[in-house]
């Protein structure tokens, strides 16, 4: 029997823990978290346990399929390789010839391992890349760019550290990191504090010091009281303020009206709590962290709100400081070189986006574009007409809000071609599905890690690819060929990439393979807090009144708008995760099927006694339009806020072949009806969470 072991990257969610594979005989038997990495030590997720059990289910994709009947009716013909790659490249260049190659868009789930696929975007002469996090962080990345000219990655958290953490629904011991929820068990295990703040008491605010019950959408209300209430009592670092802070005389004028009663009214927490925490947590500064999270992110003013998160952290000084926020460093301050991009070897293409972000719509960054303004434009054929998408990693059907809208736009497209290592609802509405090795079958493009101590990782292969699956830079690298652009993707195997990221660095790929990362430097990198700090605004501060979003006519300080309220019998849909799924696409997952098989609806006890509803009945819940219906059973609680209803996001799954997951729960997203075209105006993100269903008894 042969034994081995590599050191890889975790690809069961987006988090991409440090792994080592054990496998037998070419197959792999156990996964745990890389004993090297100090933050892992041998932990791993439930998800991360349960890519043994992904690997080896016979129900993925094993054979591209090309379709037959209807889009979405489930009719396809298996193909060879050789026969899809054809298909698809002689579609791509007919459409090249017709309409330009910027008619060929391209979305994928973001992160580190995009350079090849971005590359062949950018070969063919396409601009349309686009990712999912318009349904992510959009709004925190905008909120980031107008008070430091960069994006929210700037950043990172020193958790450990830290005396005193506020989450805004950032419900860390669940919505999992595994590093993150190791550091911040370490902060309780100091003595440091946990302020959570959400209308469903999750599991996070079970180890929390405290716990506020927040009304739905007011985190705003929340902190501009907060603020008022720093300013007010000066309980803020004046020291950084003065040499960091510009626009603190605007903001202060702002908040005159946003006392801490006023904010009460509006969130349901009392005034004096918010008084005291406001002194409270100014006696553990600078060593806090307000976290921008992602939750507060998801309404129409979420923009702001974000906004006061991170301008709370710029009061108490919390940057660059031990227990507070840190600049990422990269490769550049470690005096090291960093890898060599493919992306950047290749020209821009010169066309401008089809959604409008960067030119019509300037205050939106352009890097990942905004998908629904990508399907508006599909629609309306404005700018121009767009005709083929690749959707590679990421599921929109599932993750965009209002399937039955999408499909709308999606059916003016002449190509849809889907690249997934599962069945996606989006897959199974393309044209083409081509299997995708999953990450113990791939090796995937060397990553930089940014940090303290910023360093190299690499994922690697650990077994065969099982069926007839390909990894991504494979399929990509052909297609290339195919579509007469080779010439940029000139490696024959990974290793060949690796060499050629790491020509200008001194590190070798055996240093890389013995732990599965590099680190660049010995002592984490820390910068003078009151000289050295880099912001990349006009003025090198932080901007409370933004230049940038001046340049945009746009308001920096926005007052205040109270969130609708439900009518009787509705209620604001609220979702979030489990710690035993990924998004929409566990549900199938053998192992994971069987440990939570189907969600459940979060009704407040009060709310369901005036409906006649006991714990477990079964619940009818609609959409606001009534377009969208379904039954599930009711988890009746005091430790949710009576506005919301809450279900973990990803399941009622539709597509036959996965026997496990189909029709099992509701899909949250199913019931954003008409939630497609409803942003942020100023963030971009989709409004998730405006979104309304009616609750009843189950007939
Ligand atoms: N209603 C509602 N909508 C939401 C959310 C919610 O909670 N509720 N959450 C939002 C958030 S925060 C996010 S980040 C998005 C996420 O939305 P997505 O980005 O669409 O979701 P993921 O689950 O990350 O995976 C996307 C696809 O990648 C596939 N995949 C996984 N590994 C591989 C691989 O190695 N190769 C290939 N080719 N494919 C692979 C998966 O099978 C899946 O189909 O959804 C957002 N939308
Ligand atoms: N297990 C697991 N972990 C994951 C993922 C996964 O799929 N599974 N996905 C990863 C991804 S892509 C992301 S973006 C993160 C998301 O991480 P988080 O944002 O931490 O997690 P969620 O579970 O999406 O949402 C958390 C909470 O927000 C609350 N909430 C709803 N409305 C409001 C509001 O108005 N105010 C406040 N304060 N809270 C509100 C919800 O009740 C919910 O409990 O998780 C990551 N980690
Ligand atoms: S959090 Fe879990 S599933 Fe996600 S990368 Fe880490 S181990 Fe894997
Ligand atoms: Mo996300």
């Amino acid at each position: 029997m042969t034994k081995e072991s590599v050191f890889s990257i975790c690809g069961m969610c987006t988090v991409r823990c440090p792994i080592k594979v054990d496998t037998e005989d070419g197959v792999v038997k156990w996964i745990e978290g890389n004993p090297h990495d100090p933050g892992m030590a041998g932990r791993l997720c439930a998800k991360g346990s349960a890519g043994v059990a992904m690997l080896y289910d016979y129900e993925r994709p094993q054979k591209p399929m090309i379709r037959e009947g209807k889009r979405g009716e489930g009719k396809w013909r298996k193909v060879s390789w050789d026969e899809a790659l054809g298909y698809i490249s002689e579609k791509l260049n007919a459409i090249k010839e017709k309409y330009g190659a910027r008619a060929i868009a391209l979305s994928d789930r973001g992160g580190p391992f995009r350079d090849i696929h971005r590359s062949f975007l950018r070969a063919i002469g396409s601009p349309n890349y686009l990712n999912h996090d318009c349904t992510c962080a959009r709004n925190v990345q905008h909120a980031a760019l107008s008070l430091f000219g960069s994006g929210r990655k700037t950043f990172n958290y020193d958790y450990g550290n830290c005396k005193h953490l506020v989450l805004y629904g950032r419900n860390v011991f669940e919505s999992l990191r595994v590093k993150a929820a190791g550091a911040i068990m370490e902060l309780l295990d100091r003595g440091g504090k946990i302020t959570y703040i959400d209308p469903r008491a999750a599991g996070t605010a079970m180890k929390a010091t405290r716990y506020w019950a927040i009304r739905p959408g007011t985190d705003y209300a929340l902190n501009l009281g907060i603020i008022h209430t720093v300013l007010r009592d000066k309980l803020y670092d004046r020291q950084f303020v003065n040499q960091w802070v510009t626009g603190l005389k605007e903001l202060e004028s702002f908040v005159i009206p946003y006392t801490p009663q006023w904010a009460a009214e509006e969130t349901g927490i009392a005034a004096e709590e918010i008084v005291s925490f406001a002194h409270e947590i100014a006696q553990d500064r600078p060593a806090v962290i307000f976290h921008p999270g992602w939750m507060m992110a998801r309404y129409s003013d979420s923009f702001y709100a974000v906004r006061t998160a991170y301008i709370l952290n710029a009061l108490m000084g919390a940057f660059e400081t031990p227990g507070g926020l840190f600049f990422q460093k990269g490769p550049g301050d470690a005096g090291a070189k960093g890898l060599k991009s493919l992306l950047d070897t290749i020209p821009k293409p010169d066309e401008k986006r089809v959604d409008g972000c960067g030119w019509k719509h300037k205050q939106f960054d352009a890097g990942p574009g905004l998908m629904h303004l990508f399907y508006r434009a599909i629609l309306d054929e404005d700018p121009y007409p767009v005709k083929a998408y690749i959707v590679f990693r990421h599921d929109p059907l599932l993750s965009l809000p209002d399937p039955e809208a999408q499909k709308t736009a999606l059916d003016k497209l002449d190509l849809i071609v889907a690249i997934d290592a599962n069945y996606s609802e989006t897959g199974w509405y393309a044209d083409v599905l081509l299997p995708s090795a999953t990450y113990l079958e791939k090796s995937s493009i060397l990553t930089t890690g940014k940090g303290l101590k910023p360093g190299f990782g690499m994922r690697k292969q650990a077994v065969e690819p099982r069926n007839d699956a390909k990894p991504d830079w494979w399929i990509f690298k052909n297609l290339a060929e195919r579509m007469g652009v080779g010439e940029h993707f000139k490696f024959d195997t990974m290793e060949d990439f690796w060499e050629w990221q790491l020509e200008d660095t001194g590190i070798s790929l055996s240093d890389l393979e013995k732990k599965g990362s590099v680190s660049l430097t010995d002592k984490p990198i820390w910068w003078d807090r009151m000289k050295d700090l880099k912001f990349k605004t006009p003025s090198k501060k932080i901007e409370l009144v933004s230049s940038r979003l001046a340049d945009s006519n746009i308001e920096s300080f926005k007052p205040y708008q109270s969130p609708q309220k439900p009518d009787d019998g509705y209620y604001r849909l609220a979702f979030g995760r489990s710690p035993v799924h990924t998004h929409g696409r566990t549900q199938n997952n053998p192992v994971l099927s069987e440990i939570m098989p189907e969600n459940q609806l979060w009704l407040n006890a009060a709310e369901a006694a005036k409906l006649g509803i006991a714990h477990g009945d079964l619940v009818q819940v609609t959409s606001s339009d009534g377009s969208h219906s379904g039954t599930i059973n009711a988890f009746v609680t005091d430790f949710i806020h009576p506005e919301s209803v809450f279900m973990v996001h990803g399941f009622g799954r539709k597509v036959p072949w996965q026997t496990r997951g189909y029709n099992k729960g509701l899909g949250d997203y199913r019931f954003e009806t008409g939630l497609l075209d409803v942003y942020d105006p100023v963030g971009g993100a989709n409004s998730l969470m405006e979104c309304f269903v009616k609750v009843e008894k189950a007939g």
